[in-house]
């Protein structure tokens, strides 16, 4: 093997690679879509924002900010939370389209929904 072709050989294969890794890097770009997320505060006795339309599959967080304890439960049954204290947390992912009212349990009062649209 002359030392040209030897050259040749191991920028052909390092192209090669590159060209793979390039590929996979695409692949996995594809495959994995970053997934979606929103997030709803709970602040003085109010849900902010008290309307959020999100996208089929995006998980939904409320944080309860306030000092006092709060839950988020479903009109319909769909999702409930337990007792949120303060700075815990509830998620939960829509996966169908709707429209989706909640209320705290604990203050009926303290109202919000979830639009999920594609
Ligand atoms: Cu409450």
């Amino acid at each position: 093997m002359t030392k040209a072709f030897k050259i040749l050989t191991f920028q052909a294969s390092t192209l090669l690679a590159g060209i793979l890794m390039m590929s996979v890097v695409a692949d996995l770009a594809r495959a994995a879509p970053a997934p979606s997320t929103a997030a709803v505060s709970i602040d003085n006795f109010t849900f902010k924002a008290p309307v959020v339309t999100v996208r089929p599959g995006t998980t939904v967080t409320w944080t309860n900010g306030d000092d006092i304890p709060h839950t988020v439960v479903s009109k319909d049954g769909v999702f409930k939370s337990k007792v949120l204290d303060t700075g815990d947390r509830f998620s939960f992912t829509f996966a169908k389209t709707g429209q989706f009212s909640y209320f705290c349990s604990l203050h009926p009062h303290m109202t919000g929904t979830i639009i999920v649209k594609a």
